[in-house]
């Protein structure tokens, strides 16, 4: 049990009853026009701006509060170079012969290949990395918990903060990606979970003509 000390007051968002119908309609309208993107310009974003959408992404939820992420922000062009060229190398193998029929097949709506050019032009790259356990000071190993949901959370409110920023973004997933924790040298605690580059779209950015699924096929009422 905590001590009652431990806890301190809450006060939520109080959208009035009125308002709250309007507040969640325009709220569904504005993160429906959030897409994944792949053609990235390279005009420059702003360190600070990546700044606040990390911070934002740390205010997600996570399995008994343990935080196990680590966001690697990387705007350095050699390091998007080599992290380009590597996972180029990845990607060539999983298209000739690593990757299934079907998948092959499923992909093919998305026009993707083994090229990522945005692995470059694009202004940053968030790495994001879980921490599957944690060494504290004394060199004492620690349990994370949840670790998959917790990042997985995280990165859904980094690519929220991204889209509010007016910002593009695509969550790659190039296969294998352990090449990033050799190249970003993380310790032997963190794993790589996703890469994300972030920026502007180009002027004549196209996105797949995909639909979402319609609310009957996705919700169950009880
Ligand atoms: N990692 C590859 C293949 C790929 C896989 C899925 I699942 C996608 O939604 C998109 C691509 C690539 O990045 O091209």
């Amino acid at each position: 049990m905590h001590a009652v000390e431990d806890f301190i007051p809450y006060h939520s968002l109080e959208v009035s009853e009125e308002k709250m119908l309007q507040v969640t309609q325009d709220y569904y309208e504005k993160i429906n026009k959030r897409r994944s993107l792949r053609d990235f310009s390279d005009k420059p974003v702003e360190k600070e701006v990546i700044e606040n959408i990390i911070k934002a992404a740390s205010c997600a939820p996570s399995g008994a509060n343990k935080q196990p992420w680590t966001f690697c922000a990387v705007s350095s062009p050699e390091v998007k170079k080599n992290i380009r060229i590597a996972a180029e190398k990845e990607e060539y193998e999983g298209y000739h012969g690593r990757m299934s029929e079907e998948w092959l097949d499923d992909l093919k709506p998305f026009g993707t290949d083994w090229n990522k050019p945005f692995l470059e032009t694009a202004p940053w790259l968030i790495v994001v990395f879980k921490q599957v356990y944690e060494i504290d000071e004394h060199g004492i190993r620690h349990n994370n918990y949840y670790v998959n949901e917790s990042v997985g959370l995280a990165s859904g409110f980094l690519l929220n903060a991204i889209h509010e920023a007016g910002l593009v973004a695509l969550t790659h997933t190039p296969s294998p990606m352990n090449f990033l924790a050799k190249e970003l040298k993380r310790p032997a605690n963190e794993r790589p979970y996703l890469l994300i580059p972030v920026g502007y779209p180009t002027e004549d950015a196209k996105v797949p003509n995909i639909t979402r699924k319609p609310l009957k096929d996705i919700v169950e009422w009880y």
